[in-house]
């Protein structure tokens, strides 16, 4: 089966799901990487994109406390934070020579829709030229119940105060009996693609994730991204997929162990092969870590997000990596595997990298 595979991707084919779930099993990493590096070079050569970002949390008091999120918190928790307007606006304002401020939190029991559209509102006229990939479907739809408001008026609203793109967040696992034990409360996978097909169609792009390394199975795997290939073949509006790796540390879920370098850099490439119709591969390294993440980049992986600058979802879970990674560190990162840097925004548009001489060792 698998040289019959590989002959199909390299003639540019469709992979079927019994095919993308035999290449999760296959034991052979390097043939599975050099595959899916094939349909990565063929996508974008050499390139890898790299965004200088700023994530912003507003507030990590959720509704929702699914099983596996150690960032939420509910009133009365030590951990509990809410940021008011005027410190957003503080840490937009300081936030540097940036491209995109990524903006995602919990569903706050007491914030209306107002609120969270006065932050877009009050963040784009700080800093007009940042464009803004804020808030996942998960929110959308929050945002929708506590207004009152249709999904495309809350999404019409949204994209007249400031809102660029959609992260892709949410998604989890789609298998809704999985789905069930880690996050109960939680829209459904259902709701959760209806909700980027809206995004999709008022003209706003979006990425999706899925959450693996838990309670789901193979299977469970190449069904999610069966849905994601079978959504996107009809709306074109995802722009990248991005692989989460679960991290067990402070969770609530009965799983205590942190996924492997082989089972991450094995659902990359699975994930490059099979979503044929996906611009590109995110390979977060806040949560497979810098020296993982630089491996992937020759595993299908041709975006490694962004600078971050703080980060506390995955911090939360037990993330040793950094919270932050110069723009140069990135870009040494990228050279240092024999790959192209480049300087993206948030809609994948290229930007000119300010040279500064002494980047990486073996560059100049
Ligand atoms: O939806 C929560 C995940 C997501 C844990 O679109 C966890 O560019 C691992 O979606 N272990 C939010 N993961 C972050 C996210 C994201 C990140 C970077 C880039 C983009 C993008 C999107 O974080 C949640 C959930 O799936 N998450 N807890 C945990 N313990
Ligand atoms: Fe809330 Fe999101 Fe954490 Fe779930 S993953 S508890 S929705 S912040």
């Amino acid at each position: 089966m698998q040289k019959q595979i590989e002959e199909k991707v390299r003639a540019g084919a469709r992979i079927t799901e019994p095919e993308a779930e035999f290449l999760f099993r296959q034991k052979d990493l390097l043939r599975l990487g050099k595959l899916a590096n094939a349909v990565k070079e063929k996508k974008n050569g050499r390139g890898i994109f790299f965004n200088l970002n700023r994530h912003i949390n507003p507030t990590n008091y959720c509704k929702n406390r699914c099983r596996f999120c150690a960032f939420s918190a509910s009133f009365g928790d030590p951990h509990g934070f809410e940021l008011s307007l005027p410190e957003m606006e503080e840490i937009a304002q300081k936030a540097g020579d940036i491209y995109e401020f990524h903006l995602v939190g919990g569903l706050h029991p007491e914030w209306d829709f107002e609120f969270y559209l006065e932050i877009l509102r009050r963040l784009k006229k700080l800093r007009p030229e940042v464009l803004i990939q804020a808030y996942t479907a998960v929110e959308i739809d929050h945002f929708s119940k506590i207004s009152g408001l249709s999904l495309e008026q809350v999404i019409a609203q949204l994209k007249i105060a400031g809102l660029d793109a959609v992260p892709g967040g949410g998604a989890e696992i789609f298998n809704p009996k999985v789905r069930k034990k880690i996050c109960p409360e939680k829209i459904s996978g259902k709701r959760w693609l209806q909700i980027h097909q809206a995004l999709h169609r008022a003209g706003i792009p979006s990425n999706a994730t899925m959450l693996y390394g838990h309670l789901e199975t193979y299977q469970d795997r190449v069904d999610h991204l069966k849905r994601l290939r079978l959504l996107q073949d009809r709306t074109q509006g995802f722009q990248a997929f991005i692989p989460l790796a679960f991290h067990p540390l402070n969770t609530r879920l009965n799983h205590p162990y942190y996924t492997t370098g082989i089972d991450d850099l094995k659902t990359i490439a699975v994930s490059r092969i099979y979503l044929d119709n996906f611009p590109h591969i995110k390979a977060f390294w806040i949560m497979l870590g810098e020296k993982l993440a630089q491996v992937s980049l020759w595993f299908g992986a041709d975006d490694l997000d962004g600078t971050v600058e703080e980060e506390k979802i995955t911090h939360m879970a037990g993330a040793q990596t950094p919270e932050a990674l110069a723009g140069e560190e990135l870009i040494r990162l990228i050279r240092e595997a024999g790959r192209e840097p480049v300087l993206r925004d948030t809609l994948y548009r290229v930007k000119k990298i300010r040279r500064r001489r002494g980047t990486s060792r073996n560059d100049e």
